[in-house]
């Protein structure tokens, strides 16, 4: 049986993450590895915090802090937060580990020795009074199209043109504002991606005829263009540095390695993180090294699927080093908030610290898969967040809890009533939860989130609608022993609701299990017979009620939500 890597697109060190960015990378890999791991797969999901680059640095300096302090500062925040949101990572690590240095400066003297790396001299921009070559960012000046007076040497963020540092009209330093810059000759390294294309088209013939569309076309798209050769180092103090056995001369300049070049490069370097802190157990490199057993699975938006798909696997190959390269690529298209773009520099949307701040991680993790922009953008909106939390996990799941409980024990007590057989309404229950379980896990085995989700909601309203017609508070008074098999039944279905909707509501998962005091509840997950006998909580099993699940969201929550985050209106 294969076992299974994970891995979603690393979050950029400059602060808090939106919405946008956990449901399209993150949170899928989350559910997706939980499911695998209930299964009885052997899975190990990997992520860590990309710190290096411009964006860094300049985020640091804003901060005031130096680079180095302000990463392992931002690390600890979005950590927290992504415990707070139960993701079920076996690793979070760093990209500026030494893990990270290590294997990025091996592939790089690999790609030397094999042909594909070389350097060329280039001119760059050098500010005099910062004693350094600029990179484009660090250039600000005049749009020759719009006259917008900040324009960045890379793009004008007003007309979103984009710029070469040359174009820009009275040219200065974004570091001191100095306009004495002169264009230098200077040496970096290029990754010859021209001489890799027919392997990489190669692999994407094989592998990605399977990904989603999404994937293929964009990699598809990007080998069309063709691939070109790239610069893979930069002019800056943080960063992964050029090994100076290999190019003495560019280590003694500073250089370090381009952020795209050791970000794909830290999945590897975070599993030895990860094994690092437990040698004797865990052996990273049999996950990446010679790892035909292993089934790698990538989560990511859109506008990362070029560097997972062309160049991340160009490095791979080019190191003619068995690594593991990528299997499936799952995705994702942009979640909007009221059809407008989330952005983490004008604040627009909701951000992940602020989710938290108001409700519990499961109303959003249920919300986020349901709706997830698998197929297309996802438009956020209260409205549709509301209506989807107060129906499915309040009115459905969570009402359907209580009630079953709170019933029974009025009547019955606090154990699994006893009362009669299991009869035809049961039987056919049985096989109406077995099918939509069924239905429910070759969606996820397919990657399918909203499918899945589909199919969870099918199931708890399945309960709903038994619970309906057998309306036990009637029941009770001429048949109690046939209430007493409704509420037994009901309850079987609660605890197997906590077993199944575990990859998407966790902690919610976790109370409904624990209602019953099963003398050993280690099951993972639940057979076809086990669905269609809806008997693994006996009769006489100890259970207590627990507090409502979900809350439901008021016109007033409402109210106050697009007053402090803005809405269509605002
Ligand atoms: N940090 C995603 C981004 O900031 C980027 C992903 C790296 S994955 C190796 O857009
Ligand atoms: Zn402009």
């Amino acid at each position: 049986m294969a076992r299974h890597l994970i891995t979603s697109a690393l979050p950029y060190i400059n602060g808090i993450k939106h919405l946008g960015n956990m449901v399209g990378s993150m949170l899928p890999a989350d559910v997706y590895a939980r499911f695998l791991r209930q299964t009885g797969r052997e899975t190990i999901y990997i992520c860590a915090t990309d710190e290096h680059g411009t964006p860094a640095e300049l985020a640091a300096k804003e901060a005031g802090l130096a680079v180095d302090a302000y990463c392992a500062q931002q690390h600890d925040a979005q950590k927290a937060i992504y415990q707070g949101f139960n993701l079920s990572f076996d690793y979070f690590g760093r990209s500026s580990s030494a893990e990270n240095r290590e294997i990025t400066q091996h592939f790089a003297r690999k790609l030397k020795e094999n042909g594909f790396i070389e350097e060329r001299a280039i001119r760059q921009v050098y500010s005099l009074a910062d004693e350094r070559f600029l990179p484009d960012r660090y250039i600000v000046g005049t749009c020759p199209h719009c006259g917008y007076d900040k324009a960045r040497g890379d793009q004008c963020e007003n007309c979103t043109r984009v710029l070469d540092p040359t174009d820009l009209v009275d040219a200065r330093s974004a570091i001191s504002g100095s306009s004495d810059l002169e264009v230098r000759e200077t040496k970096h390294l290029f990754l010859l991606q021209s001489k890799l294309q027919g392997e990489v088209e190669a692999f994407i013939d094989e592998h990605g005829k399977d990904w989603p569309v999404l994937a293929s076309s964009i990699a598809r798209k990007w080998l069309t263009e063709g691939l070109h050769d790239r610069a893979i180092t930069r002019d800056l103090d943080w960063g992964v540095p050029v090994p100076a056995d290999t190019w003495p001369e560019l280590a003694a300049e500073g250089k370090v390695f381009y952020v795209w070049f050791d970000a794909p490069v830290e999945y590897i370097g975070a599993t030895k993180e990860w094994a690092d802190q437990a040698p004797a157990e865990r052996d990273w490199k049999s996950w990446w090294y010679e790892a035909e057993d292993v089934r790698y699975t990538q989560f990511m938006a859109k506008d990362n699927v070029p560097f997972h798909t062309v160049m991340f696997p160009a490095t791979e190959l080019g190191t003619r080093e068995p690594w593991k390269k990528v299997d499936y690529v799952k995705a994702f298209n942009w979640l909007t908030y009221y059809g407008g773009k989330f952005s983490t520099s004008q604040k627009r949307g909701i951000f992940t610290d602020a989710a938290l701040e108001l409700l519990p991680a499961d109303y959003w993790r249920y919300f986020l898969m349901a709706n997830a922009p698998e197929s297309d953008d996802t438009s956020f909106t209260w409205e549709l967040f509301a209506a989807s939390v107060n129906k499915d996990l309040a009115d459905t799941l969570g009402n359907f809890v209580n009630r079953v409980l709170s019933f029974s024990r009025k009547r019955f007590g606090d154990h699994v009533p006893a009362g009669l057989e299991a009869g035809a309404a049961e039987a056919a229950l049985g096989e109406e939860v077995a099918r939509l379980l069924l239905e429910y896990q070759e969606h996820m085995e397919a990657l399918q989130f909203r499918k899945a989700a589909q199919a969870l909601r099918a199931l708890w309203s399945a309960g709903n609608s038994y619970l309906e017609t057998k309306a036990p508070w009637l029941e009770i008074k001429t048949n109690p022993d046939g209430a007493a098999l409704t509420l037994r039944t009901a309850m079987n279905l609660i605890h197997l609701y906590a077993i199944v909707s575990e990859p998407f509501i966790p902690a919610s998962a976790a109370v409904m299990r624990s209602a019953f005091q099963l003398p050993d509840d280690n099951a993972t997950w639940v057979s076809h017979d086990e669905a269609c006998s809806l008997s693994f909580v006996p009769e006489g099993t100890p259970f207590t009620v627990p507090p409502v699940l979900f809350a439901k969201i008021t016109e007033e929550d409402l109210e106050s939500y697009r007053e402090r985050f803005g809405s269509a209106e605002a």
